[in-house]
């Protein structure tokens, strides 16, 4: 089960699980985009099963998760991608309506499908479920106050998850990117697209392949070995602030 599945980071794992013969579970709210994907996946003859879901939608999330133990779909990997940052402000700048969306959708999304997921996992024991957390849940940086906060949470939660999962076989793992060139920041800038464009403007950024080969790396070691984070940099970049900017030719 991927969430945020119609763009960037979720979108190229979901291809790259296809790939590898994995039968797919896809979750966003852009049913449009979930279908198209899904039928791109078609080649690959895995099963693709699709839901427009808000993940922030307790009920919804409950109910489908409910649905698919009735028809018999088992989750043995769940990857927490759904996520996204709203604007870029000193917190005592911040607008509401921002903070709700980040800390609803980045930690409590993450909690309402977890929620849903895990004990069948625990029951079978047998599962692993990857958090895309952030370098922003290593370090903040200069008006990313709640954002950080969310991917610090998610941190939080891998680590303290993996402790409540002692004893069983079900792993929980984090994969930590720094800058990765998706939707995010047009996102974050609310379709502002000439400002979201300067943020990838001359930097050799992270491409949401490399995270997804990051992700398949950490869902095929033995089942002894749980790598509880993978912290992930650009070369470009060594920390949110130590960034070389040059020309590049994507
Ligand atoms: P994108 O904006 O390209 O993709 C985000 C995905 O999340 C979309 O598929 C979107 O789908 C989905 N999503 C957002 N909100 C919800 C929601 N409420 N319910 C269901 N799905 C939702 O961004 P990225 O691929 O970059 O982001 C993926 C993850 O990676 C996020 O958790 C982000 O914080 C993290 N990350 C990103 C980095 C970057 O530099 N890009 C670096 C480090 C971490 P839809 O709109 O259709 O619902
Ligand atoms: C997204 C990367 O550095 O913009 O998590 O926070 S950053």
């Amino acid at each position: 089960m991927v969430t945020g599945a119609t763009a960037g980071i979720g979108e190229a794992c979901a291809r790259t699980l296809a790939e590898a013969g994995v039968h797919l579970v896809l979750l966003a709210r852009r049913g449009d985009r979930l279908r198209a994907l899904a039928t791109e996946l078609d080649a690959t003859g895995v099963d693709v099963l699709t839901h427009a879901v808000d993940v922030r939608n307790r009920d919804r999330v409950t109910k489908f998760t409910d649905w698919l133990e009735d028809v018999g779909v088992t989750v043995d990997i769940l990857l927490n991608n759904a996520g996204l940052s709203r604007g870029l402000d000193d917190l005592h700048d911040g607008s509401h309506e921002d903070w709700d969306d980040m800390i609803d959708t980045n930690i409590k999304g993450l909690l309402n499908v977890t929620r849903a997921i895990l004990p069948g996992m625990i029951a079978r024991d047998s599962g692993h479920v990857v958090n895309i957390g952030s370098i922003a849940g290593h370090m903040v940086y200069p008006k990313g106050n709640v954002y950080c906060a969310t991917k610090y949470a998610v941190r939080a939660l891998t680590d303290a998850t993996n402790l409540d999962l002692v004893g069983t076989k079900v792993r929980m793992s984090s994969v930590d990117p720094g800058l990765v060139e998706t939707e995010f920041s047009l996102v974050r800038f609310r379709g502002d697209a000439e400002r979201a464009k300067t943020i990838y403007e001359g930097v050799d950024s992270l491409m949401p392949e490399d995270i997804a080969d990051a992700v398949y790396y950490v869902l095929n070691q033995r089942q002894r070995v749980n790598v509880l984070n993978m912290l992930i940099m650009p070369t470009v970049q060594r920390s949110p602030f130590v960034m070389a900017r040059e020309e590049v030719d994507r």
